[in-house]
């Protein structure tokens, strides 16, 4: 007994140690200690979209080697600031059949699945599959609002005509759109600050985990997407894993692929977002109401976190809450980043006139994208059109 004491002030800083450097995602909800993140009072102005050439040390990228350290540190600061993080993939995702038919009129299979996984398996949601007759391998596009109700047949028939699956699961099985975390991922990794669009994207991620093995799935030609806060959703999903070919968030704005300091008319704000749907980012963005100008980010950094892949934005002109604008002026300093990693044709967007929604146009372009990317079909659609030309250059950086 006598001994134990010196024993142990040896074993508990190891201890200490092991768990901040083994868990590098876990953060406390409220404590800056150990993340190295600067609070809003250190935070220097930046009326511009910031820099994403400019890393932390206050060198700007020359190489590829550079940006793939800076990719990482606007990571680290987008889910410090923003979303939270999210938790690692579990090893024991499984799927369960429920049902499968043919769907004569579309020439496919429609296949109902749920997948298992997490730490007591206790995490489940269902993933309903539309396949196209053959063998394939076929691309894929996942949307994640089931919760919305199923893409509509006419979509479904479009995509499958092309030869893609349809993979459609419904991201409020992971996390409930609300406050409540007694459900969904949430009490299953307690440790983790995750938020309901994290918990969303991870939803993608786990779809993704799926359907990397299954011998009818092009594991290099999958596709996501999602409309409003599913794109939002969408856009984070594809920003944090490289698996992901195709990342296209619809009408997703604020929080999505809209600017935070660039705001057209009518557009929702850092205010109204927090205040009605805190539970969707870290509680810290609530800080910068008021403060946007102080995020050492916006959103063409996320964006730019998706490059060399592919992305589309698609949008509504008459969408003026999700900042058509504001997502015009991320598409062009993200462009800048493409175009640095030799991927300027990559990235892509897409206007149209109307409303609130991810219909028939939005559809279409996203599969004329998807062919474009993924084959080099020959398309009519214009992916680099901007809506708003005279709008007001947002920064005054280059790529180097
Ligand atoms: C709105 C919200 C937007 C957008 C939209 C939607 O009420 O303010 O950010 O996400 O909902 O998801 O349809």
């Amino acid at each position: 007994m006598k001994n134990f004491a010196p024993r142990w002030l040896v074993i508990l800083p190891l201890l200490v140690l092991y768990s901040i450097s083994a868990r590098p995602w876990i953060h406390s909800q409220t404590g800056e200690s150990g993340s190295g993140m600067p609070g809003l009072d250190k935070l220097p102005t930046v009326k511009e979209l910031p820099d994403p050439f400019l890393m932390n040390n206050g060198k700007r990228v020359r190489d590829k080697a550079d940006w793939a350290k800076r990719r990482e540190e606007i990571q680290a600061m987008v889910l410090y600031y923003e979303y939270g993080h999210l938790a690692p993939a579990p090893a024991n995702l499984a799927a369960t059949e429920i049902s499968s038919k043919e769907i004569e009129q579309l020439n496919a299979t429609e296949r109902q699945l749920l997948l298992t996984m997490g730490p007591a398996d206790n995490l489940r949601f269902h993933l309903i599959l539309t396949i196209p007759a053959g063998t394939g391998p076929f691309p894929v596009v996942v949307k994640g609002d089931l919760c919305w109700g199923r893409v509509a047949p006419a979509m479904v028939a479009a995509a499958v005509k092309r030869g893609y699956v349809v993979a459609e699961f419904d991201r409020t099985e992971l996390a409930p759109d609300s406050a409540d975390r007694t459900r969904g991922v949430f009490p299953s990794y307690q440790e983790v600050d995750w938020t309901v669009l994290g918990a969303w994207a991870w939803g993608f991620h786990r779809t993704v985990d799926y359907l990397m093995t299954q011998s009818f799935v092009d594991p290099r030609r999958i596709a996501i997407t999602g409309h409003s806060r599913g794109g939002k959703a969408a856009l984070l999903a594809g920003a944090l894993d490289e698996r992901i070919a195709l990342t296209a968030p619809n009408g997703s704005g604020f929080g999505g692929a809209g600017s935070y300091r660039v705001l057209g008319e009518k557009c929702e704000d850092m205010a109204a977002i927090t205040n009605r749907f805190p539970y969707w980012f870290q509680p810290r963005l609530r800080e910068f109401v008021g403060h946007v100008d102080q995020l050492p980010f916006d959103q063409h950094s996320l964006k730019a976190l998706v490059a060399p892949r592919a992305q589309l934005s698609t949008e509504g002109l008459g969408d003026l809450w999700a900042n058509p604008i504001g997502t015009q002026v991320t598409y062009v300093a993200a462009r800048q980043v493409y175009e640095f990693l030799g991927a300027g044709s990559r990235i892509g967007i897409h206007f149209r006139e109307g409303e609130h929604s991810q219909n028939e146009q939005d559809w279409r372009a996203l599969l004329d994208f998807a062919d474009l990317q993924f084959f080099g079909k020959k398309v009519d659609t214009r992916f680099d059109r901007l809506a708003f030309p005279d709008a007001p250059k947002a920064f005054t950086w280059t790529a180097p």
